[in-house]
């Protein structure tokens, strides 16, 4: 067996965790990252008939049944990842009959898998059944994008077109556009019921007043995702208070698709 403290999905968790608190995304224990793992890579480092505990899961998730997944701790720090993974951390297997999960590494002194684990896991049934080569959620509380939620109208449709203005790449990146959703309480089946309703059709969602919920099919895609809404959010909130004398108009947005043989959500540019 190898050493899972070399294994790539080991020390890929621990970069992103770093480089997303050093971006300031994930002040004390905010945010979480869950990853599904090719079984094959999993057990060339982790004998799969070891199992430290097992949990119960108060929802179905049977459309994972066998799936292994690397998931951040609950109540642990993103910036102590890198330097102690084993705690604040774990690679978990949902059981056969989804009702349930097996943890086969990490969470060492007394850690348990993220508050997020229902929506996490909802996510990511939900992004599977639209694209079979999803693999990553991540949550974060990047500054500006959460801003933004207090002071712009959260309906989907009129907060993404406000992100595609604000930088040219915006649209490039996420044609699709974002979802927002209103406040909730955090970490209940509710929130990960709504979020993965909203997810099927966007790989961005926000929690008004909270974070961000980041999907993708590896984690620069994912990265990326959260990084260009972020900056986007960064300059509406620089110019919100002064009056604009130009912006990106729809004609141009519509343009940039064109070249980019991208089609955007829709309904959403006046063209
Ligand atoms: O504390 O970010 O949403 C972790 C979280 C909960
Ligand atoms: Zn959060």
């Amino acid at each position: 067996m190898n050493n899972i403290f070399e294994a790539p999905f080991v020390r890929e968790m621990c970069h992103i965790t770093a480089n997303m608190y050093r971006m300031g995304w994930d002040e004390r224990n905010g945010g979480n990252i869950s990853w599904i793992l090719e079984n094959d890579a999993v057990e060339q480092y982790l004998d799969p008939s070891h199992v430290l505990r097992t949990l119960p899961l108060s929802f179905d998730a049977s459309a994972l049944a066998g799936r292994y997944l690397i998931v951040t701790g609950t109540g642990r720090y993103f910036r102590n990842v890198e330097r102690c993974p084993q705690d604040n951390m774990g690679v978990i297997r949902i059981a056969a009959d989804g009702k349930s999960y097996d943890i086969l590494w990490g969470f060492e002194n007394g850690g348990r898998p993220t508050s997020e684990l229902p929506t996490h896991l909802m996510n990511h049934i939900a992004r599977l059944s639209v694209d079979p080569a999803h693999r990553v959620v991540m949550h974060c509380h990047p500054a500006n994008t959460l801003a933004m939620t207090y002071v712009h109208e959260l309906d989907d449709r009129a907060f993404t077109k406000t992100l595609w203005q604000m930088c040219t790449e915006c649209i490039v990146v996420f044609p699709e556009g974002v979802s927002v959703l209103p406040w909730m309480v955090c970490g209940t089946n509710e929130i990960g019921e709504a979020t993965a309703e909203k997810i099927k059709d966007v790989r961005v969602v926000l929690w008004a007043a909270h974070g961000i919920f980041g999907a993708g099919r590896d984690m620069d895609e994912t990265f990326g995702l959260i990084e260009t809404v972020e900056k986007a959010a960064e300059i509406y909130i620089k110019i919100m208070n002064t009056p604009w004398k130009q912006s990106i108009t729809d004609a141009e947005l519509a343009a940039l698709c064109k070249e980019f043989k991208l089609t955007p959500r829709a309904g959403y540019l006046d063209v």
